[in-house]
Order: C-alpha cells, then sequence, then structure tokens
C-alpha cells in the first residue's frame, strides 16, 4: 500500500441518524459496546497496511478530531505520515466549506500530490464491514483499471439508497445510476474506490470549473468516467457490509453483533477493530442478574434482565428491570421495575424507577436521551 493514500470522507451530516447527531459527526457516533463506526473503517486501513490517512471532517468535528486524536489505536501515528485531520478551513486559500464529496477531495489535491502516490483509496466513515484494500488495490493493479469500485448486492427494496451498477460478465461496469428510482440491478456501490491518481486529479480539476456540478462522486465523477469510456472495475466484496445511515439499519447492525450465525466477528483475530481504550473497573453481574446474548461493557453494575442488547460502559441496571434489543450509551441508569424495548439510550440518561417503554417491532427504534425523557413518558409507550 506504500504507493496508495487514503482519504476518508467523515464529513457528512448524517440527517437521518436524528438525534443520535447531534452536536456530533455520524462517523463519531458510538457503536458495538466500545466503539464510534469510524473504528471499523480506521482498523481497515491499519489491517490492510494503509501508511498515509487523511481524513476529511466538517459537519460537528470535535470529538471526532478529539477520538482520532494522532491515530495511535491504528497504528497510524507515524511521523510525516500517518494520519492527517483535513478539516475545510485548513485546506484551500480562503478554505469553503466542502460543497461535496469530489470537492472535499479536490480542496486536498496539494496534500495528496505532496505524497505523490500512484493510487488513490476513497473511502467513508460511515460504514461498517472488515475490508482489505490491498486485495482490492491487487485487483485494480491486475485489471488495469483507472477505476475499481467496491461493490455488493443488497436487499432489491433497498436499491435505490446506493448507486447501483451494471457490469459485463468481467466485471468491468458499463452502467451506473446512483439512487436509481427503478433499478436495474441490485449491486450496489459500497462507496468504496480506488483510483489512479493521475486520472482522478484531472477529473477533480475539470469538475471544479463546472458550475452544473454537485461535485460528488456518485452523482458526477463516476457516471462522467463511464460516460467517457474509462475503465471501471467493479470488485466484489464477499462478507459483512452495513451503511449504517439511518436509525434503523444503524440498530439492525449493532443487533447482528448479538447474531452468531453473521459474519461480522469482533473477535476474529486477523481483523481486530481498533479504538481508544479507556481504564475503567470490570463489569459487575449481580445475583439477581439475568444476561444472555447480549454485550457488556466494562464499569457496568447489572442486576437485573439484560436481553439481547448492548450496553456500553459504565452502565447500570437496577433490580427487576429488564432490557431487551436496546443500546445503552455510556453512564446510562436504569431503575428498579423498568422495561425497555427496543430503543437506544444517549449518554448519562437516568431512567426512572417504574419507567415502560417497548417499541413495536414493525416501528423504528425509540432515541432517548435526558431532554427527551419527560416528553416521552407523558405519552408512555406501553407496548
Ligand atoms: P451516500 O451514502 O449518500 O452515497 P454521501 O452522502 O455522498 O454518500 O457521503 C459519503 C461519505 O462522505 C460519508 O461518509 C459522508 O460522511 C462523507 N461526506 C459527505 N459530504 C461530505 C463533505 N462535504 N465533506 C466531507 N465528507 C463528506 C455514497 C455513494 C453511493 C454508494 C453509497 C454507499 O454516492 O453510490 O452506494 O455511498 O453507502
Ligand atoms: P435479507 O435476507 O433480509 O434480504 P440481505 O442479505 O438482502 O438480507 O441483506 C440485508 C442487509 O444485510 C443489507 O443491509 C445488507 O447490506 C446486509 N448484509 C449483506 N451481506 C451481509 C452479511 N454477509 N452479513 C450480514 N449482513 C449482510
Amino acid at each position: 500500500m506504500k504507493n496508495c493514500v487514503g482519504m476518508l470522507l467523515a464529513g457528512g451530516e448524517g440527517k437521518r441518524l436524528g438525534k443520535l447527531t447531534n452536536n456530533l459527526a455520524k462517523p463519531a457516533v458510538h457503536f458495538g459496546g466500545k466503539y464510534r463506526i469510524i473504528d471499523f473503517t480506521l482498523s481497515n486501513c491499519a489491517n490492510s497496511g494503509l501508511q498515509t490517512l487523511g481524513v476529511m471532517t466538517q459537519y460537528s468535528p470535535l470529538e471526532l478530531n478529539k477520538h482520532i486524536g494522532n491515530g495511535k489505536p491504528w497504528n497510524l501515528n507515524r511521523q510525516n505520515t500517518g494520519v492527517t485531520i483535513l478539516s475545510p478551513y485548513t485546506a484551500k486559500d480562503g478554505g469553503d466549506w466542502y460543497s461535496g464529496t469530489a470537492d472535499a477531495i479536490y480542496q486536498n489535491i496539494h496534500f495528496i500530490d505532496r505524497h505523490d502516490p500512484e493510487y488513490v483509496l476513497v473511502i467513508s466513515g460511515d460504514h461498517i464491514y472488515q475490508m482489505d484494500y490491498a486485495a482490492m488495490l491487487e485487483e485494480h493493479k491486475q485489471t488495469g483499471a483507472d477505476v475499481t469500485i467496491s461493490a455488493i448486492p443488497v436487499a432489491w427494496e433497498e436499491a435505490s439508497r446506493f448507486g447501483i451498477l451494471n457490469t459485463t460478465d468481467d466485471m468491468r461496469i458499463y452502467e451506473f445510476d446512483e439512487k436509481p428510482q427503478n433499478p436495474k440491478s441490485n449491486l450496489a456501490s459500497m462507496g468504496v474506490y480506488i483510483f489512479s491518481w493521475a486520472t482522478l486529479r484531472s477529473y477533480l480539476l475539470e469538475d471544479a470549473e463546472n458550475s452544473q456540478s454537485s461535485h460528488d462522486f456518485g452523482k458526477d465523477i463516476i457516471p462522467s468516467m463511464v460516460n467517457n469510456n474509462l475503465r471501471l472495475y467493479a470488485y466484489r466484496f464477499e462478507g459483512y457490509w452495513k451503511d449504517v445511515g439511518t436509525i434503523e439499519s444503524y440498530w439492525e447492525a449493532n443487533m447482528d453483533l448479538l447474531d452468531k450465525d453473521w459474519s461480522l466477528l469482533l473477535n476474529n483475530e486477523n481483523w481486530r477493530i481498533y479504538t481508544n481504550e479507556t481504564n475503567i473497573p470490570p463489569e459487575y453481574i449481580g445475583e439477581t442478574a439475568v444476561v444472555k446474548q447480549s454485550l457488556i461493557n466494562s464499569g457496568c453494575w447489572v442486576c437485573g434482565t439484560v436481553d439481547s442488547s448492548v450496553l456500553f460502559e459504565n452502565v447500570v441496571i437496577h433490580p427487576d428491570s429488564m432490557v431487551k434489543q436496546s443500546i445503552l450509551y455510556p453512564g446510562v441508569e436504569v431503575g428498579k421495575n423498568s422495561i425497555l424495548e427496543r430503543v437506544i439510550v444517549m449518554e448519562n440518561t437516568k431512567i426512572p424507577e417504574g419507567t415502560h417503554i417497548s417499541i413495536g417491532l414493525t416501528e423504528e427504534p425509540l432515541v432517548i436521551n435526558q431532554d427527551t425523557l419527560s416528553g416521552i413518558l407523558a405519552l408512555s409507550y406501553i407496548g
């Protein structure tokens, strides 16, 4: 991966994640009991042997920047290379906001040029997956492609949320539709691209001059490359991949960690997911506790029932309460005799004794924080 620079897009607002992204960039949202969403992509970079990574932040970057720090957990704390946070203000003179994903790369052309790479890997900070980018680069070289796009089949009813590809038998892409209303295939772009830098560079310069363009990879750059008959190839990814763009898919991806039949393994020794570690005491499981099919992080104190749930650090579950199919962020406390089902409870929320909130399987899981709690209790979501 020496002649490849990674560019990680981590600046999207993530509106569809609603309350989870108030004051927080989507890639920094908590995930899986001890991680942030972006840890999966950062760990993929580390495990693939990537040495130079630029992270483009924009919307509410404070916590994200703090989390990434000097990149040590991901072995990206090297001198000269390693990880560099690229905020719009440090980019081009004057520092406009990034108007689209391609503009974010365009404004950082000087950063990429400094490393003079042959290839550029463009990735997103909001996907849950374990992927070896080095294997993809190998295929990019073998096919002699200008662009390689990682692709995976998705459920047909979800296909219009993605960029959809059509390929020949040898995986050459002859058609690309960004979020089509009537998809002609269910092979979706994962938003993971490897470009030959010289080609991408010239397209970015041209795109920047085009006032009709929205400066977006999916909407502008890729379609224009297909139109110009460049060599675009799809790289078929085999494995777990999820775009956690909505509350429902975010909740599902957390639940997938609890299902032993899924192929997303946090205890895969060959593909560790790294994060910033904190130093807190072990969890305590009391004698009245019943815990099954759950992830329980350090510092938790459990005396009630926890079933099919994800508990981040320092969560307290008082006796005679039940938490099911839920995600509890750090420092949440659930009072006695409470029932929580299919909810996401945000940091340090105190659920009072005797609370009953059950969200049905057909409804979107409910996000609760201290500010919205009293309103929710007044409405009493009793299932
Ligand atoms: P979307 O998921 O809609 O589609 P988009 O909103 O463009 O992708 O965001 C991609 C990534 O870039 C996200 O990680 C986001 O945070 C980040 N980002 C967005 N705007 C940014 C900006 N101005 N500055 C910095 N970062 C920014 C894309 C592709 C589809 C593909 C899906 C797969 O366009 O073709 O199918 O990803 O999820
Ligand atoms: P279903 O059986 O519900 O139709 P799909 O295989 O179509 O399931 O995928 C449903 C969701 O799971 C999609 O969002 C997809 O991205 C994700 N997914 C795809 N491959 C895997 C996998 N190997 N393990 C877990 N989830 C996956």
